[in-house]
């Protein structure tokens, strides 16, 4: 296929400013020619994002990890799609597991629906994140769950090319159980397949659908070699320098 691989590096709530500049420096290392069709996004927390646009490689983007459903006003505590993009932010990671199960969060399909769409309409791209917990998939539940998450989503998108799916497998997060490659491909492929029979032909063919979920130095060779996986979202990983390894994992 022709889909540019992705590989994203979440690096949730992790570092400080010097943490931070120590990762900068990693990445920027990473000898990522041009045209190898690679293309590497870092999503540090919020309040480091500006000091990472301003240091990190023109060529690397930048994602936040959340945003808020609307624009300016009185939302005490949030930050606006229009905000990230004045501070040179290119993408926005929506819909992670944990902003979705933890407790304290909890947030809806609705919801990440709601933020997809002004993301999108603001001009950012977004990593869409999808997945089902262990339970579910105990219950053979996999796919309904990802595709009632999709639903929601496709109500609001018209335009997909700004969109990066990312299958992650709660199950699998920070856990170290690493979805195989098959049983995370079927998924991709399936996924791929809804795109097919409900939004466009063309859509499925060229959307990116990566896989989040203990990826690492070690697995993401096998796992790139999917054919539907079309890159990596990268927690834990993603703040070593075997970073280096997975963003290079395509050849
Ligand atoms: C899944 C992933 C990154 P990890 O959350 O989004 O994290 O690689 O640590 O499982």
């Amino acid at each position: 296929n022709n889909r540019h691989f992705f590989v994203g590096g979440n690096w949730k709530c992790n570092g400080n400013k010097r943490s931070i500049l120590e990762l900068v420096e990693l990445v920027n290392g990473i000898h990522v020619e041009r045209n190898t069709g690679v293309e590497v996004v870092c999503a540090p927390p919020f309040p480091y994002l500006d000091l990472v646009r301003s240091t990190l490689k023109k060529e690397f983007g930048v994602a936040a990890q959340n945003c808020w459903i609307a624009g300016s006003g009185a939302y005490t505590g949030e930050v606006s799609a229009d905000m990230l993009l004045d501070v040179g932010v290119e993408w926005v990671i929506l819909g992670h597991s944990e902003r979705r199960h933890l407790p304290e969060l909890h947030e809806s399909d609705e919801t990440i629906a709601q933020k997809t769409e002004k993301a999108l309409e603001s001009g950012l791209g977004v990593i869409l994140c999808i997945g089902e917990l262990l339970q579910e998939r105990e219950n053979g539940k996999t796919l309904d769950v990802c595709i009632r998450q999709l639903n929601a989503v496709a109500k609001v998108v018209t335009d997909w090319q700004k969109v990066v799916v990312a299958y992650e497998p709660v199950w699998a997060i920070g856990t170290g159980k690493v979805a195989t490659p098959e049983r995370a491909q079927e998924v991709h492929n399936a996924v791929r397949q809804w795109f097919r029979n409900n939004i466009s032909t063309q859509v499925a063919d060229k959307l990116r659908i990566i896989y989040g979920g203990s990826v690492n130095g070690q697995n993401c060779g096998r796992l790139a070699g999917q054919r539907d996986i079309d890159g990596f979202l990268v927690g834990g990983a993603s703040l070593k320098p075997e970073f280096a390894e997975i963003v290079l994992s395509h050849r």
